[in-house]
């Protein structure tokens, strides 16, 4: 017969926490986010922690080297997509490994035959200013040119001027060689009074450029999360089926952290997948997703260094719709997490566990951390932002990032839904969407985590710990919700409403 839960699994969205006392030294300054990502034994250090509890998902529309790099500046960690061949996957991942503060690949690039109208146009989608032409228009093309804002006038100069016609030349350029450290290049950049000193190899083919402004920037990031070599830490995606060619390809690259992708982890498949990895590779790997007591403790056995939790919450997830399985993202948290403080108190293990996917509002996230999550996964928080890798558009009035699930059509990442059999995608269990355009990582990054600090003094917490030992939580009634948002008045300001 049948096993029934006759309780409702519950959403974040239904519960809220209640202040404990806080202390005068309770304050956002003195709240630690530091936190596990790999398991530890009690009394020790767990190899890697993160400094902000944040990841950003495995999907092709939100972790490349580009959302890496800026994550770990910040102090998380990405997990690069796998739905992408080995080869490319590892030339992220060693993109991330090599690459050096201060240096950017250049992200506005047009060809020198394209138009003052195309300048225009970039500079609206991206708001970069300098624009760098190359032979074919990428980013490592050779370069031709650089144009600014200085190169033209609005009020003079016809916009189907071509940019050859105003671009400063390569030969009037200043420029550094690869291989040039940030405090030579930043030498040049003051000497000769520049904004932006772009990078050449000995082809002239552009490798990166340096901004006066991240000068300043970078020392802006005390909390960039660093291996013992000084490089950014990253991690990637991988699945029950190659992982015996991309595992070696990833380590290979320098990966520090491994996440096997899948809509549903309670599976022999990652079983074996967790078990080979630890038996030939010294890297970190959690598994997952489950969202019960027995998926966890299956994947604890395997040997998985943390596991991650949730099935069916993801934004772009229709996994619930199409296939009637899943969980509440909090009532799955709720019970991981307690089998996650059992086996604890048994075997003195500490194994770190991740609330992946239905992260709406900030305070989700303190509510996922309160109930035992030591860090969270989110997709469409991170989307929204410069850093992901998909096209800002305009659609209407409003700029948008386009999103889309490793389950629909367009990421077609047929092993994250493998359950055996025909190896193909089909029915989809992601849609193709529209977020709206947020601005930068660190701008909204920082806005959370104030949010989150000032939660954690209400409840009189000064670390993640802490708020997990001593946080009161209740759940609140439909009607309660109500009470909860601005109610019974006119609004002013419709955007009050947001976020
Ligand atoms: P969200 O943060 O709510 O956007 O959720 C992101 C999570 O959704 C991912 O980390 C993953 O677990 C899940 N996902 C990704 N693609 C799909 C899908 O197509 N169904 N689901």
């Amino acid at each position: 017969m049948a096993h029934y839960y006759m309780e409702p699994s519950r959403t974040f969205s239904e519960f809220l926490l209640i202040p404990n006392l806080t202390s005068k030294t309770c304050t956002p300054d003195n709240v630690s986010l530091k936190t596990p990502i790999s398991k530890f034994k009690k009394g020790e250090q767990p190899d890697i922690m993160m400094n902000i509890p944040f990841t950003s998902a495995v999907m092709q529309s939100v972790s490349d080297h580009n959302m890496a790099t800026a994550l770990a500046r910040c102090g998380g960690i990405s997990f690069i997509f796998g739905s992408q061949s080995i080869e490319d996957q590892a030339a992220m991942v060693r993109k991330v490994k090599e690459y050096k503060a201060g240096f950017v690949v250049s992200r506005s690039n047009l060809k020198p035959e394209q138009t003052l109208r195309d300048v225009l146009r970039l500079k609206e989608e991206n708001g970069h200013s300098t624009v760098a032409i190359t032979e074919d228009g990428t980013s490592s093309g050779k370069l031709l040119g650089i144009v600014t804002s200085r190169d033209y006038r609005m009020s003079r100069d016809s916009l189907d001027k071509p940019i050859r016609e105003f671009m400063t030349p390569f030969s009037s350029l200043i420029y550094g060689e690869s291989g040039m450290s940030l405090p030579e290049a930043n030498n040049l950049i003051w000497d000769k009074k520049l904004n932006c000193l772009p990078i050449v190899d000995e082809k002239q083919h552009l490798q990166h450029l340096v901004f006066r402004k991240d000068y300043d920037a970078d020392k802006e990031n005390p909390l960039g999360l660093l291996d013992a070599n000084k490089r950014y830490i990253v991690g990637a995606g991988i699945n029950t089926k190659d992982f015996m060619e991309r595992v070696p390809a990833l380590v290979d690259a320098g990966v520090d952290i491994l996440v096997i992708d899948s809509s549903d982890g309670y599976s022999e498949w990652q079983y074996d997948t967790v078990k080979w990895v630890k038996e030939n590779f010294n890297v970190k790997i959690g598994a997952g997703n489950v969202v019960d007591r027995e998926g966890f403790l299956y994947l604890v056995e395997a040997g998985a260094d943390f596991v991650k939790v949730g099935i069916g919450g993801g934004s772009i997830c229709i996994t619930r719709e199409q296939k009637g399985i899943g969980r509440g993202q909090a009532s799955s948290v709720i019970e991981v997490a307690e089998a996650r403080q059992q086996y604890y108190e048994e075997t003195g293990i500490y194994v770190p566990i991740c609330s992946d996917g239905g992260i709406v509002h900030d305070y989700h996230i303190t509510l996922a951390l309160a109930m035992g999550a030591d860090f969270v996964m989110m997709g469409r928080y991170f989307a929204r932002f410069d850093e992901s890798p998909t096209k800002k558009l305009k659609v209407g009035n409003n700029f948008v990032k386009e999103f889309w699930g490793e389950g629909s059509n367009r990421a077609r990442n047929w092993q994250r839904y493998d359950t055996g059999g025909k190896q193909s995608l089909v029915f989809e269990e992601g849609v193709d969407s529209y977020v709206p355009y947020a601005g930068t990582l660190k701008e909204n990054l920082d806005k959370t985590i104030s949010k989150i600090k000032s939660t954690m003094c209400n409840c009189g917490s000064l670390s993640i710990e802490q708020l997990q030992e001593t946080a009161r939580i209740t759940l609140v009634s439909a009607t309660s919700l109500v009470e909860g948002g601005a109610h019974d008045v006119m609004l002013k300001d419709s955007t009050m409403s947001g976020e």
